[in-house]
């Protein structure tokens, strides 16, 4: 008999690349998604899925609209993914952070815990929660030491998550995703930002890219592969916590080196960096050690670090290019012109 999956951030990039995946294994796939003032169905739409599941109005920060969520879809899986996710507007919202990424995962639990102890439960946890890194590659016993309000919203999950599995037996798991990315990656994170820069400088729409720190260190994966090891962390014999990464690091820097070396221009000419777009408190260097979901679930990573700088920068000139011949297709890039009207809180005062 075919399973059934509710997706709380099914909207996001994540959830959109899920909720395809899921589908091509039979599943019925539900998701929550929450009232806002414009709807953001453009991922799903994008990647060919919207019509093929089924949307339920929710609100991470709303126990009741969970209540009849989990209500009406009856999952034997549960995939938590919907946070404030960017690390920069947790220093200006930390009590919403807080309230979606902590406390939401914790209303979540509860509700699974007194409505049907056996639905699965993924937690997307982070390697954020390594913040100021303890040891070099982080693994599953690496410290944590988290570094901004949206890191500690994290952990709150990541350890309701664990103590729910060991006190009350719930199958609850952490996904200890480092940085993932693609095509559908939200425009203000900065591989997108830059991906979609280079694309509109290549074509004469930009003249420069303005960034913060250059220097900062990231383990970027493929998000379509990432999705396929949350579900993997579900299907395995015993409920557990998972690194998942691709092992190696790379800067900001090189990544916009490689980004223009994509479109034959040099970098040097068109990239600025300025202390506005710079967090009050940083992550410099992450990169994850992957040993563990590899051995126990065969899980690993394929796209490497300069593939996935191409796909993302063709991905946008040619939706840049198939803009100027006036195609319509679903897309973000046109609502966010960029971040010059943005009010910017820049490095600690
Ligand atoms: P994303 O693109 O920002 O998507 C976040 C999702 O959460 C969206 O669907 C968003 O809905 C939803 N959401 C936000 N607030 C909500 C609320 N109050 N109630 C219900 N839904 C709400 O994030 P992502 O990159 O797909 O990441 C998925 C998850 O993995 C997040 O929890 C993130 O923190 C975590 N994570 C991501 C990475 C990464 O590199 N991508 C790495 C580690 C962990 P709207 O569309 O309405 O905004
Ligand atoms: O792309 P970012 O905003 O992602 P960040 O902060 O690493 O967070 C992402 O990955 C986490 C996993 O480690 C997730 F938990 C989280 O939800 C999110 O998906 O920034 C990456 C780095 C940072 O060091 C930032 O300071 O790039 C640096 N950066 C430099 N200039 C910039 C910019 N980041 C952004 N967003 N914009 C810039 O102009």
């Amino acid at each position: 008999m075919s399973k059934t999956a509710l997706i709380t951030g099914i909207t996001g990039q994540d959830g959109a690349y899920l909720a395809k995946f899921l589908l091509g294994k039979g599943y019925k796939v539900y998701g929550i998604y929450r009232r806002i003032s414009t709807p953001n169905f453009w991922r799903l739409q994008y990647l060919g899925v919207f019509d093929k599941v089924t949307l339920i109005p929710a609100d991470m920060a709303d126990m009741s609209s969970l209540l009849e969520a989990v209500t009406i879809s009856e999952p034997d899986e549960v995939y938590n993914l919907a946070a404030q996710s960017y690390v920069g507007a947790s220093f200006d919202q930390p009590l919403m952070t807080t309230a979606i990424d902590g406390v939401g995962a914790i209303s979540m639990l509860e509700i699974i815990r007194h409505l049907k102890r056996d639905i699965k439960f993924y937690q997307a946890s982070t390697s954020e929660l390594y913040g100021t890194v303890r040891e070099t590659p982080q693994t599953e016993n690496t410290v944590f030491w988290p570094n901004s309000p949206y890191a500690v919203a994290k952990l709150l999950s990541y350890h309701n998550t664990r103590i729910y599995r060991e006190a009350y037996d719930l199958f609850a798991c952490n996904g200890i995703l480092f940085n993932h990315e693609s095509p559908i990656r939200g425009i203000e994170f900065v591989t997108r930002k830059i991906s979609n820069s280079v694309a509109r400088i290549k074509l004469g729409l930009q003249k420069e890219l303005v960034l913060g720190n250059l220097e900062a260190r990231r383990d970027w994966g493929y998000a379509p592969e990432f999705v396929e090891a949350m579900w993997k962390i579900l299907q395995h014999n015993k409920p557990d916590d998972f690194v998942c990464s691709t092992g190696e690091t790379h800067s900001v820097k090189e990544f916009v080196e490689h980004a223009f070396d994509n479109v034959n221009l040099n970098y040097k000419d068109f990239v600025k960096s300025d202390k506005s777009f710079m967090r009050p408190k940083e992550v410099e260097l992450l990169q994850g050690d992957p040993t563990k979901i590899k051995k126990e679930l065969g899980w690993e990573p394929k796209t490497k670090f300069k593939e996935l700088v191409k796909i993302m920068v063709d991905a946008d000139l040619d939706r840049w290019k198939q803009h100027q011949e006036g195609k319509m297709f679903p897309w973000d890039a046109l609502n966010y012109p960029g971040e010059m009207n943005i009010l910017k809180r820049g490095p600690k005062k």
